[in-house]
């Protein structure tokens, strides 16, 4: 388990050329347009307005960097990893030459970031796996990430329903024994520990 302590803004970007130097351990966050990643990035981080967030699909349009101070809560040792918020998928009013870039742009984070320690991939608890998201998984499992799968937006199903929409979620997207599914909301705040924890578990050990 970390505690956060600290998190800024450091840069967005489009090509490796402009991402920061890969000083510390990265946890990217992926998933479909509006699934809400900003949204669980600024819950996660404690800060309401640090990912920008909309109600509209296609938010977040470029990679954005954030810097993360944390301390483990047994060594309180202080360290430092970052965030990526990538922009999302499955967008239906987007042109195919913002497909491609988007293609392109994602297509290069993840086969050149060695800093990358793992991938939180977003899901709305409420959906049927999607092709494009199977897609993505498959994509995310052939660059063999660190996977933590969140099923979003929690708090629209009733909570004697959530284990019942987690089952039947990991069973359409063939979840493996290591791809660990949670249920997260922003909304009312919980799963939070899960993901702090998993995020522990993939940056303490990184020494670069
Ligand atoms: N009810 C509920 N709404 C949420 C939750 N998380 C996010 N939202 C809403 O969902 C919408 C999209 O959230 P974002 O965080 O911008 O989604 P995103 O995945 O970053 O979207 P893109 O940047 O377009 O890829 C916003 O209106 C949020 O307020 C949640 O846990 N519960
Ligand atoms: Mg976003």
């Amino acid at each position: 388990m970390i505690r956060i302590t600290e998190s800024t803004f450091e840069t967005s970007a489009v090509k490796p050329v402009h991402y920061p130097p890969e000083l510390w351990a990265e946890i990217a966050f992926a998933g479909r347009s509006n699934v809400g990643k900003s949204s669980m990035i600024n819950t996660l981080l404690g800060r309401k307005l640090l990912a920008k967030i909309s109600g509209k699909p296609g938010k977040t349009r470029l990679i954005n960097f954030f810097e993360i101070g944390f301390k483990t809560l047994a060594e309180k040792e202080p360290g430092k990893f970052r965030i990526v918020d990538l922009p999302g998928y499955g967008y239906a009013k987007v042109s195919k030459t913002e497909r491609a870039s988007w293609q392109k742009m994602i297509g290069a984070y993840f086969s050149g970031r060695n800093a990358l320690r793992g991938v939180v991939l977003l899901i709305d608890i409420r959906h049927k796996a999607d092709p494009k998201d199977i897609v993505m998984l498959e994509m995310l499992r052939a660059h063999r990430c660190n996977l933590l799968i969140a099923a979003t937006k929690a708090d629209k199903l009733a909570q004697n329903k959530i284990p019942g929409a987690i089952a039947k979620l990991s069973k359409e997207l063939k979840l493996t024994e290591d791809e660990q599914m949670i249920a997260f909301s922003s909304l009312k705040k919980t799963g939070i520990d899960n993901v702090l924890n998993w995020i522990g578990e993939n940056v303490v050990t990184w020494n670069f």
